[in-house]
Parts: structure tokens; C-alpha cells; sequence
């Protein structure tokens, strides 16, 4: 990871200390330009009181105040060899609540964007079906739609982390994921009127990108709830999500949710595509590979405080983080703050959907003394998120995919934040 992460923060968190001046920062600010600022601070009238600010439509598309300008997605320049076969990560520690905003979900292309005009864009329904079909983007747009918030990850998601504590910080150890709402007309919709041969058990879905990145899914999950999508959070996919359309497989691995869907095939058996051979399969201690492990398990991480996020004062401190699964609702979520010897309950604030993020938050006071904190996510089927010891003793030390263990933030008494492991 390049320095630029690292000293970024730094502005941003002064900022904020001098905001909260009459409760705890005043002694900590310094410097002139400080000094000036709090001259804007009530009892005074600020600047930005004190004069016109923009009209309407001089921003005609919104965007974040500039002194927001630290949350961005970052890529780590060692990991890929180039920026258009690479992924960059949704910066999780600034963020809050379940949607993630579009600008900042996180990018996983492997052959660049496509740039699509939705005039030339067509999607192919073929193989064993009564009837080939090609639909235009306004054909979609024809047919009845429903929308959807689910959760996206990578199944590479924190998968630098299976032979101990790599990167510092949530949004290089978790940010292969994101959490937007889908408008989209179900599969199942599209494929009955192409009608589907009885014979037909698997779906090819390729992508319109130079890696015409494709996918085996079995017919089953293809009729149950996925969706191709034309929208996210309301608007018209942004190009790096696949605009104009894409495939949303609720629940599993982000690799089978191709992007700028062109074709969807219907056979008898996989096709063993690049993606589901060489990669994103999960080699074993002995050799042998597990392959098509489509769902995501139970994960969670605790988001703030976290490396890119430290704790700022003693007294009262909210610690909050996002959980999912793959299987279903996420019914609820521990944290700890002792390693993982004793667990409370932590409270989800907000919407638990089927397949997509909940919000969490445990409360408390800190006296400045070193934490190890946790969090564990357990779903509806009863399944609990593991320790990464009681993942490697099932799946060994080679995985890069898949990996849901607990992650361990060390609270420093200076408030900053280390990715640790303990056993
Ligand atoms: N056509 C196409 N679809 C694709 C990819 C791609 O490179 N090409 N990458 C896949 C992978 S590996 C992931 S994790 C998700 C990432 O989705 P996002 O870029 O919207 O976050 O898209 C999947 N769909
Ligand atoms: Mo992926």
C-alpha cells in the first residue's frame, strides 16, 4: 500500500478534533491555521455565513463536500500487475448505515471497463432452449421489474489474509464488498419466454468485456432469485458495475455476477470456464481443489474503530461494523473486546434483509487500555462465522478464496488501530 493512504487520514482527523473543541480536543489542535478557523466557531459568525453560496444545478450532479475528499476507493499498486486485470476496495471504515453509495463500491474488472452504448447493446438467450432469443435494452426495460438491496463480495475478499495479519486497514482487508439496491427483471422471466429445454441443467453467463468473462450457474439457482439488472441505487448502472446490464446471483461470489451481461447459454453441463478451474476454486492440503463454491458463509467486520479509523478520545465510544451471509439473514452479531474470550451482543440498527448487509453497534466506555476487538456474525441457518484457526484446520493454508474468519483490530492506548491475529 502506497504512503499516500497512510498520511491522508491525518488532516481529516484534527478536523475533526477541533469540531468537538469544547468537549475534548481543544488541547490537542494546534498550528495558526487552527487558530484562524476557530475564529468561524459559534459564538462568531462564520465565513460561510456570510456570503452567497452556489445556486441551484451549478453542481448538476451531485458530489461529496470536498473535505470528504479521503473516502475514495484505493487499489494497492503491488497486488495486480495491471489496473484493468485488478480490483480496487470500497473504503468501509468511513462509512455507515447498509447501502454503499455507487461512486465508492468497490471495482473488479478483469479486462477493464466496457464502455457499452445501450443503443448496440444486446443480450443473446441460446442453447437448449424452444427458442433463440436477442433482447435490446429497451427490450428489458419492457419487461416487469423488482428491485433488491443485496450484498456483493468477492470470494478473493480478505484473501491476503489467510496466512496471518497483511494489510492495515478494513477497506484492504473487507472492501471486496458492497450493498446497493437492484432494479432488474428476474431470470426466470427472461428464460420462460426463450422457453428452456427439460434437458437444460446449467447457465453460461459471459460478459461483453475483453475477457468476455463467463460463468457456469446451475439452473436451479438460475431460476430461483437471480436478476439481470439495469439499475443501482435508483439510477442507471454505473459502467464499472456492468452498465448497462448485469447479473445478480444473491448470495454468492461476486465472480458470477457478470458484468455487461451479453450471453446466456443453456446446456446440459458447467463449461469448466478459466474462472471456476484455474481460479476461484480453493486448493486443499492434499492437492485437490474444491471447486463451484458459489455461497458466501457468514462474515463480519467491525468498521470503525479499525486501522484507517482510530479512536479519538477515551469515554464513550461507538464501535460498528457490517455483517452478512450468503444463506440467508444475518440473525445476529457478537463483538468482543477481549480477543474473543468473552462476547456481548451487539445491536443491528436498520434493515435485515435476505442476502444483504445489516448494520452493527456496540457502545463503550473506554479507559485507554488495549483492546482486541472481534466481531462474529451468525445467520439464520444457525451457522457462525469461525476463527481463521478453525478455518485453516478444515481448508489448510494455501485458500485465497472464501476466507470468513474473524478479524482481530488491536486498540493501542494511543488509539490507534493494528490488524493482529491471536490464537
Ligand atoms: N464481465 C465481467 N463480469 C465480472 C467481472 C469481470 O471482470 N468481467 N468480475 C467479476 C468479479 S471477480 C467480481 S468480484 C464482481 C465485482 O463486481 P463490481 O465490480 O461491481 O464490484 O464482478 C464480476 N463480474
Ligand atoms: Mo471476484
Amino acid at each position: 500500500m502506497d504512503d499516500d493512504n497512510e498520511s491522508k487520514p491525518i488532516p481529516s482527523r484534527r478536523r475533526f478534533l477541533s469540531g468537538a473543541a469544547g468537549l475534548s480536543g481543544a488541547a490537542l489542535v494546534g498550528g495558526a491555521a487552527r487558530a484562524e478557523n476557530l475564529k468561524n466557531l459559534p459564538p462568531n459568525v462564520p465565513e460561510w455565513t456570510r456570503a452567497l453560496g452556489d445556486g441551484v444545478a451549478v453542481r448538476p450532479y451531485g458530489h461529496p463536500s470536498k473535505y470528504e475528499a479521503n473516502v475514495i476507493r484505493r487499489d494497492v499498486s503491488w497486488l495486480t500487475a495491471s489496473k484493468e486485470s485488478s480490483v480496487s476496495f470500497t473504503p468501509l471504515h468511513a462509512l455507515d448505515g447498509i447501502i454503499t453509495p455507487s461512486g465508492l463500491c468497490f471495482e473488479r474488472h478483469h479486462s477493464g471497463i466496457a464502455e457499452i452504448d445501450p443503443e448496440d447493446y444486446r443480450l443473446i438467450i441460446h442453447g437448449l432452449v424452444d427458442k433463440p432469443l436477442i433482447y435490446t435494452l429497451a427490450d428489458l426495460k419492457r419487461f416487469p421489474r423488482v428491485n433488491r438491496i443485496y450484498v456483493l463480495e468477492c470470494a478473493a475478499n480478505s484473501g491476503m489474509e489467510w496466512r496471518g495479519a497483511q494489510l492495515n486497514g478494513c477497506q484492504y482487508t473487507h472492501g471486496m464488498v458492497h450493498c446497493v439496491e437492484y432494479t432488474g427483471v428476474p431470470l426466470r422471466v427472461l428464460l420462460a419466454e426463450a422457453g428452456v429445454k427439460g434437458s437444460a441443467k446449467w447457465l453460461l453467463a459471459e460478459g461483453a468485456d475483453a475477457a468476455a468473462m463467463s460463468r457456469s450457474i446451475p439452473l436451479e439457482k438460475a431460476l430461483d432469485d437471480c436478476l439481470v439488472a439495469t439499475h443501482m441505487n435508483g439510477e442507471m448502472l454505473r459502467p464499472e458495475q456492468g452498465y448497462p446490464a448485469r447479473l445478480v446471483v444473491p448470495g454468492w461470489e461476486g465472480n458470477v455476477w457478470v458484468k455487461w451481461l451479453r450471453r446466456l447459454k443453456l446446456g446440459d453441463e458447467p463449461w469448466f470456464a478459466r474462472e471456476e478451474t484455474s481460479k476461484y476454486t480453493d486448493l486443499m492440503a492434499d492437492g485437490r481443489a474444491r471447486r463451484f463454491t458459489y455461497v458466501m458463509d457468514a462474515k463480519s467486520v467491525i468498521t470503525s474503530p479499525s486501522p484507517q479509523a482510530p479512536v479519538r478520545a477515551k469515554g464513550f465510544t461507538v464501535i460498528s461494523g457490517l455483517a452478512w451471509s450468503g444463506r440467508g439473514k444475518v440473525k445476529r452479531v457478537d463483538v468482543s473486546l477481549d480477543g474473543g474470550r468473552n462476547w456481548r451482543e451487539a445491536r443491528i440498527d436498520g434493515l435485515v434483509l435476505d442476502k444483504a448487509c445489516v448494520r452493527f453497534y456496540a457502545e463503550t466506555d473506554w479507559n485507554g487500555e488495549e483492546l482486541l476487538l472481534q466481531s462474529r456474525a451468525i445467520d439464520e441457518t444457525g451457522y457462525v462465522q469461525p476463527t481463521k484457526t478453525e478455518l485453516r484446520k478444515i481448508r489448510g493454508a494455501n485458500s485465497v478464496y472464501h476466507n470468513n474468519g474473524i478479524q482481530t483490530w488491536l486498540v493501542k492506548r494511543d488509539g490507534e488501530v493494528e490488524n493482529v491475529e491471536v490464537s
